[in-house]
């Protein structure tokens, strides 16, 4: 597939998708959608990419929401659709075997923060801004944004932001718990790409265990996810790289895991 509407590349064992539609804030739209799930799908299927990284073209946005041009053209069961749709790609990012940093450069408002919330780590630039505004239109999120803010925030931070349809600052974003770490502008990327570079040279099959662990476990009460941590941990022990990784400790040496799949 040609990529027009993001730009997708992989430097290493790190992918980055830049959503790339600036005169309209990267605003997503159903081609962009489109591109959005073929790129994580080519990225399922290649073993050798270790990390993702989202992030926005241009000087002002990491994604503006959902295209509010298409959207104001269709019916309610169209905007279904382009909905659905939507769920279904975030879902697919959020369950991605490895992990996913978004770096928000400037306004990640609606559908812009729902990406966000499905990736692991937030890092946000100082001029960064993020808000679910879809009250204002007389809408509501409609990407997860009303089932995984409260799951990180909390219920009344997260009904606060959705009932007022407010804009934070990345800094405010940071205090409530929903971005990891704020840089400088001109940082952003330098900071993003040195933790993808530190999670590459992890073991893949713990890392993808951890995320399936804290994913799964969030989503059900205490015991299951702890039968569930139990299992996955068992299973990683018999992963070459967790044989590495306990022999070099009784070695006294660094341990240099492969970061294959067995
Ligand atoms: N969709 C389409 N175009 C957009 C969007 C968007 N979400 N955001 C910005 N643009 C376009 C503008 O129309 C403008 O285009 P043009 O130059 O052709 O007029 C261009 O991007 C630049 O934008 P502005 O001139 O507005 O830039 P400012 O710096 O003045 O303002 C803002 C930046 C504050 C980000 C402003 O553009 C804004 O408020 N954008 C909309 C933000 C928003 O409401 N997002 C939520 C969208 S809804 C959603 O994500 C989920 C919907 C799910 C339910 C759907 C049911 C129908």
């Amino acid at each position: 597939m040609d990529y027009t509407n993001i730009i997708f590349k992989t430097e290493e064992n790190i992918a980055t998708i830049t959503f790339n539609r600036p005169k309209a804030l990267n605003a997503l739209n159903t081609p962009l959608l489109n591109e959005f799930s073929n790129a994580l799908d080519e990225i399922y299927k290649n073993e050798a990419i270790k990390v993702l990284i989202l992030t926005g073209a241009g000087e002002k946005a990491f994604v503006a929401g959902a295209d509010i041009t298409e959207l104001s053209k269709l019916n309610a069961l169209q905007v279904k659709f382009f909905l659905k749709k939507g769920h279904e790609i975030i879902d697919k990012l959020q369950m991605l075997p490895i992990p996913v940093i978004a770096a928000i450069n400037g306004f990640a408002l609606g559908g812009g923060s729902e990406i966000a919330l499905a990736c692991d780590f937030i890092y946000a630039s100082e001029n960064s801004t993020f808000g679910l505004p879809e009250i204002l239109l007389g809408i509501i999120p409609g990407f997860g944004g009303t089932q995984r803010l409260p799951r990180l925030v909390g219920k009344n931070i997260a009904k606060e932001m959705i009932f007022t349809g407010k804009m934070i600052s990345g800094a405010e974003a940071e205090k409530i718990g929903m971005v990891n770490k704020i840089c400088p502008k001109d940082k952003l990327m330098e900071e993003v790409l040195n933790t993808a570079k530190n999670l590459a040279a992890k073991g893949r099959v713990a890392l993808r265990a951890a995320k399936e662990a804290i994913n799964w476990g969030m989503n059900s009460d205490l015991a299951t996810g702890c039968a569930f941590e139990i299992d996955t941990c068992a299973l990683c022990v018999a992963s070459e790289d967790a044989k590495e990784g306990l022999s070099a400790f009784l070695d006294k040496r660094i341990a240099n895991f492969k970061g294959g799949l067995k």
